[in-house]
Order: structure tokens, then sequence, then C-alpha cells
């Protein structure tokens, strides 16, 4: 058996997410719907397996939704130095370029957004679903970018707890 959870940054389970469950090969096993406590799992697994949880992006969530001046604020204080992330996720968040780094020109694309000059973040999806076990490479220095957590595991025994947060893209504030 492999279990996990989908939450948001505040907890809050996610239901209603399809988890696919990836072979080796990346062949398609099986798939699961996230019930109300946020929950999939896959039984009678073969073990001594690699198999790869990837959370399907299937929600119909705007880019502009949860996303605020308030978390502009937030990013130009982690950019200046003034405040750290919450977490790895928060500056996942604010990663809305993708580049790996939390930068000016998210700010810009941030306040795009707002504005409504853009109406997306064209190298973002509007959620992305990352494993728990994601990481900032160097706390003290998050500029020193993100060590994205694996989604992939050696199953040599039943394993739960193989969770994922659902970030959505421009909110830093969640
Ligand atoms: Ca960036």
């Amino acid at each position: 058996m492999l279990s996990g959870q989908i939450t948001r940054l505040n907890e809050t389970p996610v239901s209603g997410i399809v988890v696919h469950l990836l072979d080796w090969n990346e062949g398609l096993i099986a798939a699961d719907t996230t019930d109300a406590q946020g929950t999939y799992a896959f039984d009678d697994l073969v073990t001594d397996q690699e198999y790869t949880v990837v959370p399907q992006d299937n929600q119909a969530v705007s880019y502009l939704e949860e996303v605020s001046t308030l978390d502009l604020v937030i990013a130009a204080r982690i950019i200046l130095g003034i405040q750290l992330p919450e977490s790895p996720f928060v500056y996942v968040a604010g990663d809305v370029n993708n580049s790996g780094s939390l930068t000016t020109l998210d700010l810009v694309l941030m306040r795009r957004l707002i504005l409504g000059v853009d109406t997306s973040f064209q190298d973002s999806p509007a959620v992305r679903y990352l494993p728990s076990n994601t990481t900032l490479n160097n706390p003290n220095n998050p500029f020193g970018g993100i060590n994205y957590g694996d989604t992939t595991l050696l199953l040599n025994t039943d394993t739960t707890g193989f969770d994922f947060f659902q970030v959505k893209t421009g909110n830093l504030n969640p």
C-alpha cells in the first residue's frame, strides 16, 4: 500500500484531486481521487518496485484567485531580505516565472496579473502539487534555491504519509 494526503499550505485537505501512480517506465498503473480528508491510496502493489506519484492539475483554478497586493508586499519583503519565507512552499508560490528563485521579475509579473495586464503566469500552472519534503537548499539564504522533494520512491513496505501540498502560484499568504 502507498498512500498520502494532499492539503493546502494551511493544512486544509484538498478533495477531488486525481492522483496517478506510474511505474519505473512512467507507465500509468492506477489512479485514485483524494477523498474528503485529502487522502489517496493505492493497494495491492508489488514491493521492491519504483513508483512515482503524480497529482493531476485537474482543478479549474484561475490564476488571479487568491493573488492580491498583500502577496506583492510579502514577495517584496522577502526579495529585500526584510523577512524570510515562512516555508519553502511560500518561496515556490512566489516564483511565478518558474526560474527557481524569487526576484523582482516575479514581482513585476504578479503586479501585471493583479492589474489585469496579464491573465496568467506564462511559465507556471495556476497550482502545483509539491512533495511535502520539499526544502530550501539553505533556509537562511532562500536565494540559494529550492530542493524539490522526490515524487518517486522504491516501495519496500507499506508506506503512508507520501504527502503533497497544493501550492497556489502567486499566493504567498496561504
Ligand atoms: Ca522567479
